[in-house]
């Protein structure tokens, strides 16, 4: 097979092995060839040629990177270079990653298997890979100056150590961080144990993901590297919705969903209709008996939760961070408030002078969904997705959970949108409404004008008296 059907047959809803034989017999004396990804889809579940004990994971909007045996040891080839990721359609942005995309591929193993990484340096400045929660020899924990020179700029780096512990791993750059963690630098890595044990039972789904912060200017294409907590750009994969890919499971699986997180802020994911157990961090997988239910769980900077729970409640459930403006799109974090404030006749004479002007938010920000605003180039709405009953309101980190019955276990593809059964859905009351008297805001002929943000007015009270 070569490298074009591995693209090709890799992709979503493909079901089968991928073969490793991608790698000619005479380049085994060499480095393993480089094997890239072109675009930002997520690649169906990818598992070698051997006998494997595992349910292989599937990475949103990215993929496992395949490996070659050479003498018992899996090789795998990282090129850390410039990349363009498309983050949503339209919207596409110059970051640095690993094999063609941001993130980097997910490399996937079996506990106690001995691991070889190549690691060739593409980008301007020198890099290192740090293996985030492993166990190995300290001359392989990649960071630079403390454990092993930088990679120089067109070098090639081998790390090699035993993936000693089952569990969910990152790896990111431990060189010039601030630059090369905000460009783009970070990849999954999952270890699966030998067996299913008690701590880490078989599951019928395994996702994985990173979170992801960026600074990207409406209009402009390359991220702002100095920014420390003002970001607009929110995603998982380094993706934002609709673009994120959905969770597809079929009714009773078991789904083990694993999430990092190396932004500069905490994240609570939380998931709807169902209960789930974080049973596991990258530390290792947590005890049974020390788990109990949750629907959000915090991911700290530099943390990593790997969730399970039972797909027993058939549906479109929403997945997102519930900091609401991490499930924003670029434009609006820095708007004044307007609601409450009477723009009548104002925006007819402002148009006068320019004629795109519109109101942002007076009755709330709900129109923003719907309105088609004319956007600076290279960037995407505030606010995106259409579902079966109008505008989401979403982007940013959000997708959906899909649970279907009866749906094949390799079967990834999105099911489309959920039927609601008769009778189970909200609806409007059409009948008699009680009369009751409305909440009136104190001192109010225009509470909200009070709130609007005055340049150059310091944070906390404004005088409403
Ligand atoms: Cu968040």
């Amino acid at each position: 097979m070569n490298r074009r059907d591995f693209l090709n047959k890799g992709m979503i809803g493909v079901a089968g092995a991928m073969s490793v034989a991608t790698v000619s017999r005479s380049a085994f004396a060499a480095v393993p060839e480089v094997i890239s990804k072109p675009d930002a889809s997520t690649a169906g579940p990818w598992s070698p040629d051997q006998e494997i004990a595992y349910r292989p994971v599937v990475t949103l909007n990215g993929w496992t990177l395949p490996y070659r045996l050479n003498g018992g040891v899996k090789e795998f080839h990282l090129v850390a270079e410039p990349v363009v990721r498309e983050m949503a359609p339209g919207f596409s942005v110059n970051m640095w990653g690993y094999n063609g995309q941001s993130p980097g591929p997910t490399i996937e193993v079996v506990e106690g298997d001995r691991v070889r990484i190549f690691v060739t340096n593409r980008l301007p400045e020198p890099t290192s890979v740090h293996w985030h929660g492993q166990r190995l020899p300290n001359g392989m924990d990649g960071v630079s100056g403390l454990n092993q020179k930088p990679i120089g700029v067109g070098k090639t780096f081998v790390y090699e150590f035993q993936a000693k512990r089952a569990g969910t791993f990152m790896y990111h750059p431990h060189a010039d961080e601030m630059t090369q963690m905000a460009m783009g630098m970070m990849g999954f890595w999952v270890t699966h144990p030998k067996m299913p044990t008690e701590a880490i039972p078989a599951v019928d789904r395994d996702y994985c993901f990173l979170l992801n912060a960026f600074d990207v200017e409406p209009g402009s294409k390359t991220p702002n590297i100095n920014t420390m907590l003002d970001f607009n750009i929110w995603g998982f994969n380094s993706t934002v919705y609709p673009s994120i890919s959905p969770l597809v499971a079929s009714l009773g699986d078991r789904v083990r969903v694993r999430v990092g997180n190396l932004t500069m802020t905490n994240h609570p994911i939380h998931i709807h209709g169902i209960e789930f157990e974080v049973t596991g961090t990258d530390g290792g997988p947590v005890p049974p008996s020390a788990r109990w239910p949750e629907v959000t769980t915090d991911i700290a900077v530099g943390q990593m939760r790997q969730i399970e729970f039972i797909a027993d409640e058939p549906g479109d459930w929403a997945m997102h961070c519930h900091k609401s403006h991490h499930t924003m799109g670029a434009m609006g974090h820095d708007v004044s408030t307007l609601i409450g404030l009477n723009h009548q006749g104002l925006v007819g004479r402002i148009q006068n002078l320019v004629p795109d002007y519109m109101v942002m938010g007076e009755r709330g920000m709900y129109d923003m969904k719907q309105m088609e605003m004319p956007l600076p180039l290279n960037t995407y709405p505030m606010m995106a997705g259409t579902g079966p009953y109008g505008p989401i309101g979403m982007g940013g980190m959000f997708t959906v959970l899909k649970v279907r019955e009866d749906l094949a276990p390799d079967d990834y593809r999105d099911p489309g949108w959920y039927e609601q059964p008769p009778n189970t859905q909200a609806y409007e009351w059409t009948g008699e409404l009680p009369t009751a008297p409305e909440a009136q805001p104190k001192g109010s002929s225009a509470p909200a004008s009070a709130s609007v943000k005055k340049p150059g007015a310091g944070g906390g009270h404004q005088g409403h008296h």
